[in-house]
């Protein structure tokens, strides 16, 4: 087995950064580039922390603390400074060590830990990337209870209960994990509607900031700006889409902002359409509702602090659920932001319920649900436990991220 070095930390400067070696050869390198500041000849034995300095031949690169973890992973805490980094980084790289991105070598020694099943490894790295908290919690839970529980259970009692039952089971953590997977990868919501109606500022209004250049000149925004912000207890990215009313008489470069506004709308887990009050129903094309192939769409009518005149009964069915707010003067948002949260994640989640938050789990769970006999079944649930980390894990040890590709390529 090779030898691995990673960055632990987040990019950017800091206090302090940690790089982790792993691997056979860690501790020669080690021994080859840490000079300890009291014990000359330290054992670097597991449970010890070093305090010493890192050098090249003559040359000190940083002061440090070196954790020992086990016999083959270290710990080096060193200045958060991204230029010493980047320096200890090509001489670990010097002395053998291969460098790759923090998720893939957590995976590494998260796979050495012979007591963690494969969701249990894959919750620990999923845990880090959780957008809310209550999605942190989700996936912690599934490590001792939840989707690890309730597949130990099937598995433990495969002969005795009815195979019907353990598909009824995987269809409803399918089902169940849908909102698990909002509140853990968070939502994308899109802001839709004929030019001028408000979506710009509807958008600096949500996330607090002028993210968006707003004018009362139709079809200010041609590309889309998106912002990622907190709506209640759901983490999402808002997208603003170029105006779409204009659709008809597109110029070339308009036609690829509204293709990529088209694509938006298509991938959206909700739509705010967003209609000028002060402004008749027939401000848009009805042939706008045919890009939205989501059926989450809620109305927002706005400007509501200038007199009405659109009659909302003129509006076709998919529009129905409507909202009348003032985004330039903040009226209503509370109102808005309920709504929105009821139609995304409607249902209270209890954190300890199994769910599944991996590709990989949702394949197995899939294959389970349709599962033809008990043995095909069996061998699902064992392959959910202990099968390979997530496809992605193993791709990504191929393919370098940016960040390792620019410790690289420096
Ligand atoms: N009175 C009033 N004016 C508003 C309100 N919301 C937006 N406006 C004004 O409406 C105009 C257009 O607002 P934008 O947010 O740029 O509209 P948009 O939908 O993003 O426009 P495009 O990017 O051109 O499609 C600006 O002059 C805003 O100040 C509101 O609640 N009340
Ligand atoms: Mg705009």
């Amino acid at each position: 087995m090779s030898t691995f070095a990673a960055v632990m930390t987040g990019k950017g400067t800091g206090a302090i950064a940690t790089i982790q070696l792993f691997g056979p050869k860690s501790k020669t390198i080690l021994k080859k580039i840490f000079t300890p500041a009291r014990d000359k000849s330290p054992t670097l034995e597991a449970g010890k922390i070093h305090l010493g300095r890192i050098t090249d031949g003559e040359e000190t690169i940083d002061q440090v603390t070196i954790g020992c973890e086990s016999g083959n992973s270290f710990a080096i805490n060193c200045h958060g400074n991204p230029l010493i980094v980047e320096m200890l980084m090509q001489l670990v790289k010097k002395h053998g060590a291969k460098l790759i991105a923090a998720e893939q070598l957590l995976a590494k020694i998260l796979s050495e830990q012979k007591s963690l099943n494969t969701i249990a490894i894959e919750a620990k790295l999923t845990q880090p990337k959780a957008k809310t908290l209550e999605g942190t919690k989700i996936i912690a839970n599934q490590i001792e209870s939840g989707l690890t529980k309730t597949a130990q259970q099937w598995l433990d009692k495969i002969e005795s209960i009815p195979l019907e039952e353990i598909k009824a089971g995987a269809a409803e953590i399918l089902e169940r994990s849908q909102i698990a997977r909002l509140l853990i990868a968070g939502c994308k919501i899109a802001i839709a509607g004929p030019p001028n109606s408000g979506k710009s500022t509807l958008l600096n209004c949500l996330c607090g900031t002028q993210k968006a250049i707003v004018t009362d000149i139709k079809g200010t925004t041609r590309d889309w700006v998106s912002a990622q912000c907190r709506i209640g207890r759901l983490s999402a990215e808002l997208i603003d889409t170029a105006g779409l009313g204009e659709i008809l008489m597109a110029t070339a470069v308009d036609k690829a902002a509204q293709q990529k506004s088209t694509e938006i709308l298509q991938a959206a887990d909700l739509i705010l359409f967003v209609l000028d009050n002060n402004q008749s129903a027939d401000q848009f094309d009805d042939k706008l509702l045919d890009k939205f192939s989501v059926r989450k769409i809620l109305t927002v009518l706005n400007k509501s602090d200038l007199p009405a005149k659109l009659d909302a009964k003129k509006l076709p069915s998919v529009l129905s659920d409507t909202v009348l707010i003032s985004a330039k003067f903040q009226t209503n948002i509370d109102t808005l932001i309920n709504k929105i949260q009821d139609l995304i994640a409607n249902r209270q989640l209890d954190l300890h319920t199994p769910v599944c938050f991996t590709s990989r789990q949702e394949e197995l769970l899939e294959k389970l649900k349709n599962a033809r006999s008990k043995s095909s079944a069996g061998a699902v649930i064992s392959k959910l436990l202990n099968g390979q980390i997530f496809r992605h894990c193993e791709e990504a040890a191929k393919r370098p991220t940016r960040q390792s590709q620019s410790q690289n390529t420096l």
